[in-house]
């Protein structure tokens, strides 16, 4: 991107308008930006999540930190159905009006996640009130309902959303989720993006999924991508989840997916990033957040800290995904880390509960690790 539509991609569509009409304080607060996203600003935007422990216990020493070291924020669970929608028509708006808040006033790229997701539903999503099954054109209702009410309260403030989260089932194709099953194929998802696009034609829109390195799963998703496009269905952007480990996945694979959602037009967004440093739970690599496995103190062997080599394992590694990153730089819009220090990382407790884990660049004391400032070299 070129700063002119880097900059308007930041700020969104409506752009011109509304950075004319941005707070001196917002500006203010851009300018202090000193950390990673001012390194990677030429590059692509570097975000991180939001956890609804920040927004409800308006953590400052955080949020500081978050305002200095990134210049995207995504909500990590307080836009999620279940937390906006808890039931039928009762909205919760107290955190997700926090974080689209903090975002506005920092000047901040912010992403919504997510509008169509089979995770976090509230349980009376699916079902009528006697508990009998709803039908596709009552699903397709409230779909619009939940969509037309969420993106309309933060139209023009959040730039980015998540459309569908995690539709496609690895190598099986499209998932059979309470979606499917409902409406008795996958039109849901290219509803929902149609919607999406009519009620805010200047939002970024994406499909976002875990294993995205998954040859199978890569190609079935260049597939539908090939057909939207034939179709006219409006997406933007894919989002590569990258939770990813020391060892896995292989960064070929990882990169081949980057060329092929980018030669489909797409724009690339890596979403949810982290390293988890952990022994694997057998062979599990995925983020289907319904598996789990039980604790063992042998899953978990750095309870009280983590050794040297294991630390340089994780800057190497991160050093390697941005040398991938920045080769890729015409593709990529964003990064975004899930989380900013280890302690918060939903890491600890998957896919084993209670694990001490140590995924991210700042540490449970808020300090920046090894890799961040290896991460910044990088662009020196
Ligand atoms: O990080 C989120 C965690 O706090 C929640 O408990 C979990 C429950 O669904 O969701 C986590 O975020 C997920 C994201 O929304 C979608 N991709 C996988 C992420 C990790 O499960």
């Amino acid at each position: 991107m070129t700063s002119i539509s880097r900059r308007q991609f930041l700020m969104g569509s409506a752009s011109l308008a509304a950075l004319a009409n941005l707070k001196a304080c917002a500006i203010h607060s851009a300018a202090e930006r000193t950390g990673l996203a001012s390194a990677y600003g030429d590059d692509f935007l570097v975000g991180t999540a939001i956890s609804n422990d920040t927004l409800a216990n308006d953590n400052q020493h955080l949020k500081t930190l978050i305002a200095r070291d990134f210049n995207a924020i995504t909500a990590e669970n307080c836009m999620k159905s279940a937390l906006v929608q808890p039931r039928q028509g009762q909205w919760d708006w107290g955190l997700a009006d926090r974080f689209v808040n903090f975002g506005t006033q920092h000047d901040m790229h912010i992403v919504g996640h997510a509008l169509v997701w089979h995770s976090q539903v509230p349980d009376d999503f699916f079902v009528h009130t006697d508990g009998s099954p709803i039908d596709r054109d009552e699903l397709i209702q409230r779909m619009e309902t939940h969509i037309r009410t969420l993106m309309g309260r933060y139209k023009g403030k959040i730039q980015t959303w998540d459309v569908v989260n995690e539709a496609i089932d690895e190598d099986k194709g499209w998932r059979k989720s309470a979606w499917f099953n409902t409406m008795g194929n996958a039109d849901y998802v290219e509803h929902a993006f149609r919607l999406a696009h009519e009620l805010d034609p200047s939002a970024h829109l994406i499909y976002n999924d875990y294993n995205m390195h998954n040859p199978g799963k890569r190609a079935f998703l260049v597939d539908v991508l090939k057909d939207y496009k034939r179709r006219g269905v409006p997406i933007h952007g894919v989002g590569l989840q990258s939770h990813v480990g020391l060892d896995y996945p292989d960064l070929q694979e990882f990169e081949a997916s980057i060329e092929a959602y980018a030669a489909q037009g797409m724009r690339i967004h890596c979403t949810e990033l982290e390293v988890d440093v952990l022994p694997v739970a057998w062979e599990f690599t995925g983020a289907e957040i319904s598996t789990d496995f039980e604790y063992s103190d042998q899953l978990n062997p750095y309870a009280d800290a983590l050794p040297t080599d294991i630390q340089e394992r994780l800057t190497e590694r991160y050093v390697q995904l941005f040398r991938l990153f920045l080769k890729h730089r015409d593709k990529i819009d964003r990064v975004t880390f899930w989380g900013t220090h280890d302690g918060e990382s939903w890491k600890n407790d998957f896919p084993v509960r209670g694990r001490t884990n140590y995924p991210l660049l700042f540490d449970r004391e808020l300090q920046p690790k090894p890799a961040y400032f290896a991460l910044m070299a990088l662009k020196r």
